[in-house]
């Protein structure tokens, strides 16, 4: 448990003795976010301030379909800086789990600067039936001339992005480097994303960002896929596309969707 989640526990166990209700639990929101965990194990709290572009964010949402659904039902999702992101909804086997609590878990690539983060919970209809509270961190990160960040929309797949530079170098799941002076951080092989490549100091030229879907890993439904795409950490420019299941083809390019080329400046 997070150190933040038990200070949670502690403060409404005083609040409310025994615990509790869940509205009670939630602040009546239905959804909190407990903190944010960096690759190293390090904690940042709401306030807070980290050096870490990459971060899980994990918390505690009710599950719409009441405390007695075993199937969760709905979708959760994180608001960052305006822009909204999927993340995996597990039931909550803690020992302090009140009934219909969930967890959830994912990764979030942070901003340089202000980060505000929000989780909305959705019932199967996509109507928002719980918003947190919003929580705040300053990234105290060096900027990037280059931010490409790959989510897609269902869960258990696995979806590619594909990074090429000015001279043709490659960046992809299998050379992770390929850029020189670029970094892609992960290949997520099971769902959501994202996959994020950065690069400090772009060289000039032409750069081209293409998604490949790999695997269904068994998922037979379409995948809506996001790209978000920051030049010098200015606003995201975000494009998507929808995949069918027969579109993926392990590591042939034949259905690629180019997603965009830009070019950096001298
Ligand atoms: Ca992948």
């Amino acid at each position: 448990m997070e150190i933040n989640t038990i200070a949670s526990v502690l403060l409404l166990t005083t609040l409310f003795g025994s615990c509790c209700n869940m509205s009670d639990w939630l602040g009546g929101g239905g959804a909190t976010i407990g903190g944010l965990t960096d690759r190293s194990g390090g904690v940042t709290a709401d306030g807070g301030i980290t050096t870490e572009r990459v971060q899980t964010v994990s918390g505690r949402i009710m599950n719409p379909a009441g405390a007695d659904a075993t199937e969760f039902g709905g979708r959760v999702y994180i608001d960052h800086n305006g822009n909204r992101q999927q993340v995996t909804p597990t039931q909550c086997y803690e020992t302090d789990c009140a009934p219909g609590e969930w967890t959830y878990s994912g990764d979030l690539v942070l901003d340089s600067g202000s980060n505000q983060l929000t989780v909305i919970v959705e019932d199967d209809s996509g109507n928002v039936v719980s918003t947190s509270p919003t929580f705040g961190v300053n990234a105290d990160i060096p900027p990037r001339d280059i931010t490409v960040t790959l989510t897609w929309e269902t869960d258990g797949n696995d979806v590619d992005l594909h990074i090429y530079d000015p001279s043709g170098n490659h960046a992809y799941y299998s050379y992770l480097a390929g850029i020189p002076g670029g970094n892609l951080d992960l290949d997520d092989r099971d769902g959501y994303g994202p996959e994020t490549f950065t690069m400090e100091h772009a060289v000039p030229g032409e750069y081209t960002v293409k998604v490949r879907y790999y695997s269904t890993h068994g998922v037979t439904s379409e995948v809506p896929v996001t790209v978000r795409i920051s030049l010098n950490e200015g606003a995201q420019q975000a494009y998507t596309h929808t995949f069918t299941a027969e579109q993926a083809n392990m590591d042939d390019a034949t259905n690629d969707w180019t997603v965009a080329t830009f070019t950096m400046p001298q």
